[in-house]
């Protein structure tokens, strides 16, 4: 009786109180004074680790290929509100970034760009905002804006760590070198060693090299390079999403998260579109029932391959998340390509500002914590709760129904 008020009265927190959703917001521009970034939804006792979301900003100015910028900056969070004495207090939690190339209202060093870039928010921001200088739409729309989103990611993996969910991303490819390297729950810590010796954050020495002399290539061409990124999330119970309506749906909310990267130009789960290519019955993952896993994250219910990547009907079913994402090369071109002033409509070459070769190691990091992101928000949605204590005790509730299984009586006669 009182796990059903429990739960029930858990359901309708979920129900009423939009601080058990989190949430993110981001400010900034790239040459502006710094970026900020407010997050809703921490639970209040969560240890918040500045260590480590600055280990994370500091692994996403990595990676080789990058610009001048990233040897100036040396981004790190200022705590602003909703942590005390290192735990997060239930209030907003507001991080400032501060920008050390902070030159915004100099017209000489920010001086207005008239000749959009193909590829870039240029042209259609300038459009949009009526204007026919393109510096007010890139500034927002510059890669820089990802330092954000990251601190937030890693600040939502500091609530996922006290469940033991782990988020790893790594380089599959950039430009014609891709590694064959399979990721899996017992090989991943090894996968992240060789990541984290990696120039580019391919855990293949082999595709590391191949991929460095890419890079060098195309700097030497005055060109750029993309590639795909691939994210694990490890050790999150089923049931995790929902598939009652669309919005919930965690693959959904992967998918639209990880657009929203700048420079993404596609995304997959799990087989994603390789499983167009073969019947259903090599797809699909069959099911089997083993009691010795039974108090694992699996419950029991094992598959022996995880073509689903994860989520089946929206929700997580045990296996490791796995989305996988397309960055196109960046669009600031040192060689330029034909574009138009904007101010003549005569044709010219597009503006060139300083910028990466590659940031697809970058990027990387950027899917790590994006996803991330949203495997704690629908784990927030799950749970409920407004502190540690309570969404743990919620979620042991779960997990202790969840063996029960089948619950007598069956849950649907419940008053
Ligand atoms: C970035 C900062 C930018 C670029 C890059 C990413 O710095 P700046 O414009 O001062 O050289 O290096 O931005 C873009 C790729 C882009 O398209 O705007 C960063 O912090 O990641």
């Amino acid at each position: 009786m009182w796990q059903r008020t429990a739960i029930a009265s858990g359901r309708v927190a979920v129900l009423l109180s939009p601080m058990a959703m989190l949430d993110s917001i981001t400010a900034g521009e790239s040459h502006g004074p710094g970026l900020v970034v407010t997050t809703s939804g921490i639970p209040a006792g969560l240890p918040v680790d500045i260590d480590f979301i600055n280990a994370e900003l500091a692994r996403r100015q990595g990676g080789y290929g990058r610009g001048g910028r990233m040897g100036i900056e040396d981004d790190k969070v200022e705590v602003l509100t909703g942590v005390r004495r290192g735990l997060a207090t239930g209030a907003p939690i507001v991080f400032l970034i501060r920008n050390k190339d902070s030159r915004l209202d100099d017209l000489k060093k920010t001086p207005p760009i008239h000749r959009p870039r193909p590829g870039h928010a240029d042209l259609a921001g300038s459009i949009k905002w009526l204007t026919t200088d393109c510096r007010d739409t890139l500034e927002r729309a510059s890669a820089r804006e990802t330092a954000a989103r990251v601190a937030a990611g890693a600040l939502a993996r500091c609530f996922l760590r006290e469940f033991g969910i782990e988020s790893f991303g790594l380089v599959r490819s950039i430009f014609s070198s891709a590694t064959n390297a399979i990721i899996t729950s017992e090989n991943w810590q090894q996968m992240k060693t060789l990541r984290d010796a990696s120039e580019t954050y391919c855990p293949d020495p082999g595709a590391t090299l191949e991929q460095h002399q890419l890079i060098r290539n195309a700097k030497l061409s005055k060109d750029t390079v993309g590639g795909m990124v691939e994210c694990h999330v490890f050790n999150l119970p089923i049931g995790i999403g929902s598939s009652m309506d669309w919005r919930d749906k965690l693959d959904a909310r992967l998918a639209y998260a990880v657009m929203g990267i700048q420079a993404f130009k596609g995304v997959e789960i799990g087989l994603g579109f390789e499983a167009t290519k073969r019947m259903g019955s090599a797809v699909h993952d069959p099911i089997r029932y083993d009691p010795a896993q039974r108090d694992t994250n699996t419950l029991g219910f094992i598959r022996d391959t995880n073509n689903a990547g994860g989520t089946e009907g929206g929700m997580t079913n045990g296996q490791p998340v796995v989305v996988r994402a397309a960055m196109k090369p960046i669009s600031t071109i040192l060689k330029g390509l034909p574009s138009v002033d904007l101010n003549t409509k005569e044709a010219q070459q597009s503006q060139y500002e300083r910028s990466d070769i590659c940031a697809v190691s970058a990027a990387s990091v950027v899917l790590e914590n994006v996803v991330a992101f949203e495997v704690a928000r629908a784990m927030r949605v799950k749970f409920g709760g407004d502190s540690m204590p309570e969404v743990r005790a919620q979620a042991h509730a779960y997990l202790k129904l969840a063996r029960l299984l089948p619950l007598d009586p069956p849950t649907s006669t419940l008053a």
